[in-house]
């Protein structure tokens, strides 16, 4: 009989990953990447000690009930909304997550897709592809600017810090932001960011980006009442997680040009996206990629792995999973 421990890896991830997986336990992989409905992700889990997961599968009390010998979760993302932090440290499971491996590179993505809202860039391809471009025009796809205005940051944790830098310092914007903790002053001062109300940071942004976490607080966060107090000429960028905007009132704001434009990365129910924000010609829309770069990804999957194996006891960290969320229930772990 096998002396290793069980693990699930629920969906595909990198070949060279699953590797260093099979070198310390047994593995059962998803060879075809598939989405498994819960009931199979349960009946998968059976004799498991460890699970890499991905932000589709949600790990809930009624799981872990299910499955009393599982020992770690360890999810590919740095958002953990899609497990229950609280009821995995009640149960004694280990739960990690990916932060600062994709700082940068969902960075890069939040603010390139804030100026494809805000320059019109996907609009503008849409034009030329469907043969519409026949002639120069004083106005054409004219959009809002972006160098010099103001940039506003709703979340201001690493990736938030790091969309900042990148207006402050690439784009000459002066940065406000809304965060339940102020950031230190000497940090506020290096990004050139300043605290403001949420209210504040809704009238006076040109350019609003959403980086805050999920969470039963953070639902419709920006709503129709907030998004009538936003600038006409201003633009929302969402990277954070679906839910966090109410998307329909969105779809209404854009339609009657409440607000410019917007950009979205992630949406409520995703991979479903509301019907009418696919009608709107003013809202560029990518399906939750921001943190996919080759290299990120691969760092993502590696620290998962790193994290799971060290939760399960193997490897040079052992017993010391390098991005654990609940590190206290490892002390308490036969
Ligand atoms: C992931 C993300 O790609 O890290 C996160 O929180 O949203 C993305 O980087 C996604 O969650 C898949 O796990």
């Amino acid at each position: 009989m096998s002396r290793r421990a069980a693990v699930l890896v629920a969906r595909g991830v990198f070949p060279e990953v699953l590797e260093r997986l099979v070198q310390h336990f047994d593995v059962e992989a998803n060879a075809d990447d598939s989405v498994w409905p819960a009931a199979e992700l349960s009946a998968r889990l059976l004799g498991k000690a460890g699970v890499f997961t991905t932000g589709s599968e949600r790990i809930d009390a009624e799981l872990l009930d299910a499955h009393p010998q599982l020992r770690a979760v360890c999810n590919m993302a740095v958002g953990y909304n899609n497990i229950d932090l609280d009821a995995c440290t009640a149960r004694g499971v280990l739960v990690s997550n990916t932060p600062d491996v994709l700082t940068e590179t969902t960075a890069d993505f939040g603010f390139a897709l804030m100026m494809a809202a805000a320059r019109r860039i996907t609009e503008g391809e849409h034009f030329l592809r469907a043969g519409q471009w026949t002639k120069w025009s004083f106005d054409m796809l004219a959009g809002a600017e972006v160098h010099g205005t103001r940039l506003g940051v709703l979340g201001m944790g690493r990736i938030g810090q790091a969309i900042a830098r990148r207006g402050a310092l690439g784009f000459g914007m002066p940065v406000i932001y809304h965060n339940r903790s102020r950031l230190d002053p000497a940090i506020e001062q290096q990004l050139g960011a300043r605290w403001v109300g949420k209210a504040e940071l809704l009238r006076e942004a040109d350019h609003l980006v959403i980086v805050v976490p999920y969470s039963p607080q953070s639902h419709h966060l920006i709503g129709a009442a907030e998004l009538a107090q936003m600038k006409p000429g201003a633009t929302l960028t969402n990277i954070a997680r679906g839910g966090v905007v109410d998307d329909a009132a969105l779809a209404q704001a854009l339609r009657d040009r409440r607000i410019a434009a917007a950009g979205l990365d992630v949406f409520e129910g995703e991979p479903s996206v509301h019907p009418d924000l696919l009608t709107l010609p003013n809202v560029v829309l990518t399906p939750h990629i921001a943190s996919a770069s080759i290299a990120t990804r691969l760092a993502m999957a590696n620290l998962a792995a790193d994290n799971l194996i060290a939760a399960l006891g193997c490897g040079p960290q052992a017993g010391r999973p390098p991005t654990a969320l609940n590190p206290q229930v490892l002390a308490a772990q036969p």
